[in-house]
């Protein structure tokens, strides 16, 4: 009796609203999958530092979604003190509004001890490699892991097995305390990175003592293998090769690419490729002498570099050497290569989608340097971006009517800069082709320079190159014919020099996009302690009319923080179901 009343009483909290509400009671729905974020004290490189972790450890679990189809993840706040939420880095979520996982922009985070069911829906085509993220804070530096999108067909470029190869940064401060100290007047930068950690393992470079070992992958001689690598690093921007190894990337970014054969990868935070790499013949390790071969990787652009090791195996069960650091390295020291693979790497099937020039309906260009005011930060077009400058969500905003974006749009188009300063957003309409330029320039203080991987959530861009000095568009639609972009969602934009004038235009890198995707999407800078000091910007595409033709009516417990659409251990949560 008590059952069927209590069952009564919660659906009609979804009676009220209309179809594709649910409620996600554990007897009568299961989600695909399941991660849970703590925090805790954690042990990576030998070192034990207090971390957020997904399902305890770092990387958290791979994820496989099939493209297609739509999956539930349900994540978890298992943390006392912190928010967080979960990013599908490089997946389209347009129809899912409220699954971005972006603080601030997409939703309300998950309050601690709650969780929130995230709706993702891979589009067909989307099958590749991608990662998943806590937005929040520094809390990606480890809450993340590995996220593959199956296809229902073969791939089209044969191998035999795959293994993915997940980087990432360690740093040996708390999040709060790297937090603290880039956002404070007495600025205090977070060091560079301590190791660079593959598959969450590494042995640094100069620790010939302690117990913590080299991360091994395994291969069988004679087959050929897609190795998958997911730049998830905080800050490092990675060369990486394998010695006496060559590759062939086939994918970026989540779009398989023409093979092109290469002896090195370069990396940066938020980018991924896949490669395809023909395993030795037992011949051929014969010759070699050796079935253990190093993995050398080398952080780039950055005031220090620091070379760490992984091993590429063919031992059969007998155990490789973990804890020898070749000295000196195998292989000869990586420099950057500015504009890499940039007008070369090709898409695998031609794309009759890519807007020309002739279709651009607007540029913008957004110039971004370091400046200090109170303390250190990083501008677009004269602001930054910041976690705390909204009160609430743009996307709650726009629900509630509490955001005029036809005032923004015009706001935009007068400043000329395509940019609304009131509410920190580039504002676009549906049907818009918008190029977008990110400009580097030398610091206001001093003039320095740095490169920095630009992220752009909801749909693919398409890249049209980059180069030296300031934009010039004629001179690129040049190089463009002679090529055919790419869509990927993160690129670098280069820094050319490690100084130059104050303001001084020092590289660029330029997107087109079709504005097809009502929603909050942010275009940010991947390096979390750029973000946190306010490299980060929202474009935001369409109108509540928009939103709402695309997406149907919203329920008001998404429109609060800890809404009745995020549950807790007392209580199912009302979802609604975009995709029914
Ligand atoms: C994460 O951990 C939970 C239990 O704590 C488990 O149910 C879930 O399957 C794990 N997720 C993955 C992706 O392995
Ligand atoms: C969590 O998010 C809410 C809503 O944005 C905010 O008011 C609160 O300060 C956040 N808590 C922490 C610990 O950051
Ligand atoms: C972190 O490492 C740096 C050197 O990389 C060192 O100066 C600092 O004392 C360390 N901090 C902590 C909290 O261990
Ligand atoms: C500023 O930071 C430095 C460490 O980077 C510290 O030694 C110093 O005490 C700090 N000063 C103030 C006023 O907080
Ligand atoms: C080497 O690692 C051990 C722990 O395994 C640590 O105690 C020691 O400080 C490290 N040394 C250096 C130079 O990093
Ligand atoms: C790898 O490619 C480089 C040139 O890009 C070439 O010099 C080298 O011989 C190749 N190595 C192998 C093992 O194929
Ligand atoms: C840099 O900041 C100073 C004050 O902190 C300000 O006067 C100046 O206009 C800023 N310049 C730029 C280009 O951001
Ligand atoms: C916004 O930009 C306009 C035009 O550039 C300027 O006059 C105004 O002061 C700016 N407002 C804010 C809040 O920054
Ligand atoms: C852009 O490039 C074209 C072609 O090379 C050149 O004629 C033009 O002067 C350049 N524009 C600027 C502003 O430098
Ligand atoms: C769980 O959620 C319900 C409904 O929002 C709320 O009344 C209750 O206080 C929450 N419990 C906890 C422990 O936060
Ligand atoms: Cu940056």
């Amino acid at each position: 009796m008590w059952r069927i009343l209590i069952s009564l009483a919660l659906s009609l909290r979804c009676v009220k609203s209309s179809a594709g509400c649910a409620i996600h009671q554990d007897d009568s729905f299961q989600p695909d999958h399941i991660l849970r974020v703590t925090a805790q004290d954690y042990t990576e490189a030998c070192t034990t530092r207090y971390s957020a972790l997904v399902n305890g450890s770092s990387p958290g679990p791979e994820i496989r979604l099939k493209e297609g189809q739509v999956s539930w993840i349900r994540v978890y706040n298992d943390m006392k003190h912190e928010n967080t939420t979960m990013h599908w880095h490089g997946l389209t979520a347009f129809t899912a509004p409220f699954s971005d996982g972006t603080p601030a922009a997409s939703q309300w985070p998950i309050p601690p001890g709650h969780f929130f069911d995230y709706e993702v829906k891979p589009e067909i085509g989307s099958a590749g490699t991608y990662f998943y993220h806590s937005h929040v804070g520094f809390q990606a530096v480890t809450a993340k892991g590995p996220l593959i999108v199956d296809s229902n067909h073969p791939p089209p470029i044969h191998y035999h097995a795959e293994r993915t190869i997940i980087l990432s940064d360690f740093f040996n401060e708390t999040d709060k305390q790297i937090i603290d100290g880039l956002t404070s007047s007495n600025f205090t930068w977070s060091g560079e990175t301590g190791a660079i950690l593959v598959n969450g393992k590494s042995r640094q470079a100069t620790n010939s003592t302690g117990s913590c070992q080299l991360a091994s992958i395994s291969i069988e001689p004679g087959l050929s293998y897609r190795l998958r690598f997911i730049g998830a690093t905080a800050l490092s921007f990675i060369s990486l090769a394998i010695e006496s190894h060559n590759v062939s990337i086939i994918e970026a970014d989540g779009h398989f690419t023409k093979p092109l054969e290469t002896d090195f990868l370069q990396i940066g935070s938020g980018q991924r490729y896949s490669v395809l790499l023909t395993a030795k013949s037992e011949r051929e390790l014969k010759r070699a002498k050796t079935r253990q071969f190093y993995i050398q990787l080398t952080t780039l652009a950055r005031p220090e570099t620091l070379t760490n090791f992984a091993v590429l195996n063919y031992l059969d069960g007998e155990a490789p050497d973990l804890r020898t650091v070749p000295s000196p390295p195998p292989l000869p020291e990586a420099k950057t290569i500015q504009g890499w693979l940039d007008y070369e790497l090709e898409p695998l099937q031609s794309d009759n989608e890519f807007p020309g020039l002739e279709e651009v309906t607007r540029r913008i260009i957004i110039d971004v340097h370091q400046n200090v005011s109170d303390h250190v930060i990083w501008l677009q077009n004269g602001y930054d971006w910041v976690q705390n400058f909204r009160q609430s969500p743009y996307l709650v905003d726009m629900y509630n009517g509490r955001l005029q974006t036809g005032e923004m749009y015009q706001r935009a188009i007068s400043r000329g800069d395509g940019f609304d300063n009131i509410t920190r957003t580039f504002p676009a309409k549906i049907g818009e082709v918008l190029e977008i330029v990110w400009q580097n320039q030398g610091t206001f203080t001093n003039g320095g320079v740095d490169a920095h991987p630009f992220h752009a959530h909801g749909r693919h861009v398409y890249d049209i190159g980059g180069g030296d000095g300031q934009y010039n568009a004629t001179e690129n639609e040049r190089r463009l014919k002679l090529s055919q972009p790419i869509q990927r969602d993160t690129s670098i934009l280069y820094r050319y020099r490690e100084k130059t004038k104050p303001l001084a235009p020092s590289g660029w890198r330029a997107w087109r996009i079709r504005v097809t995707d009502s929603g909050v999407w942010m275009y940010h800078c991947h390096i979390l302690q750029h973000m946190v000091m306010g490299m980060q910007t929202v474009f935001l595409f369409g109108d509540l009319e928009d939103i709402n033709a695309q997406s149907g009516p919203v329920d008001a417990g998404y429109l609060t923080y800890g809404g009745s659409a995020y549950g807790n251990s007392t209580y199912s949560p009302n979802v609604r179901h975009y995709f029914d």
